[in-house]
């Protein structure tokens, strides 16, 4: 009673369905894994030292990854992306927000890092930043200034919202600009720790002479790509 024409349109259309159920799982069950540093812990020598990279990586970052594991352990959230669960993070324990984001925030702050890094950026963001801060020069500023204000243990970031415009913040512990806590909420694209464990071997108390080593070794390709991806 079906013609060939019926069946194969059936077909398709089951086909289509399969693949969107398929693309619904792989979006909401993600692994959570201790990434590896991209690069050796002496890589960004002389601007940031090999012990530092080190303890901060081995024994920090990694402490947050086990804390998060453990706080998500048998829970839903374990299958959960980072960006789902910041968005509602005020429902949730400072275990999970301070470990999360702990985790969150190193994975993007090793990224955006490089041995080749420093300069400045070129292309759509370097023509975004002026747009936003009027120069290249204020921006940084900008930036530097959240970074050396921002009292106590924390981050700042450069962030894209949602109407495509990029903005300086800085949250305090390990809080981020994607989680629903935040003064002014978007995808951040470049990060800073100013935690004092990020840089007090090398640098003791001087917060500002590790802030003018972190432009040596930012990478601006790795930023380019972010805010091209968060506009995906
Ligand atoms: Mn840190």
């Amino acid at each position: 009673m079906f013609s060939a024409f019926y069946v194969r349109d059936l077909f398709k259309l089951l086909l289509v369905l399969m693949s969107f159920c398929m693309s619904v799982i792989a979006d909401e069950t993600v692994e959570h894994k201790f990434k590896p540093l991209p690069y050796a812990y002496d890589a960004l020598e002389p601007h940031i030292d090999a012990k530092t990279m080190e303890i901060h990586y081995d024994r920090h970052h990694r402490a947050y990854f086990n804390n998060f594991m453990t706080a998500v352990d048998g829970s839903a959230l374990a299958g959960q992306s980072f960006e789902r669960i910041f968005a509602n993070i005020s429902e949730h324990s400072d275990t999970l927000r301070n470990n999360g984001g702990g985790v969150y925030n190193h994975d993007l702050f090793w990224q955006i890092m490089s041995p080749d890094g420093g300069g400045r950026p070129d292309g759509d963001l370097a023509r975004r930043l002026e747009t936003a801060f009027g120069s290249f020069e204020t921006f940084r500023a900008t930036f530097n200034e959240a970074a050396a204000t921002r009292f106590g243990s924390g981050w700042a970031w450069l962030c894209v919202d949602a109407d495509g415009e990029l903005f300086v913040i800085s949250t305090p512990n390990q809080d981020n600009p994607l989680m629903d806590i935040v003064d002014r909420q978007g995808t951040p694209i470049l990060a800073l720790d100013v935690w004092e464990h990020a840089y007090y071997l090398q640098y003791q108390n001087q917060r500002g002479s590790y802030i003018e080593a972190f432009w040596h070794v930012i990478d601006w390709n790795e930023v380019a790509a972010r805010l091209e991806a968060a506009e995906r």
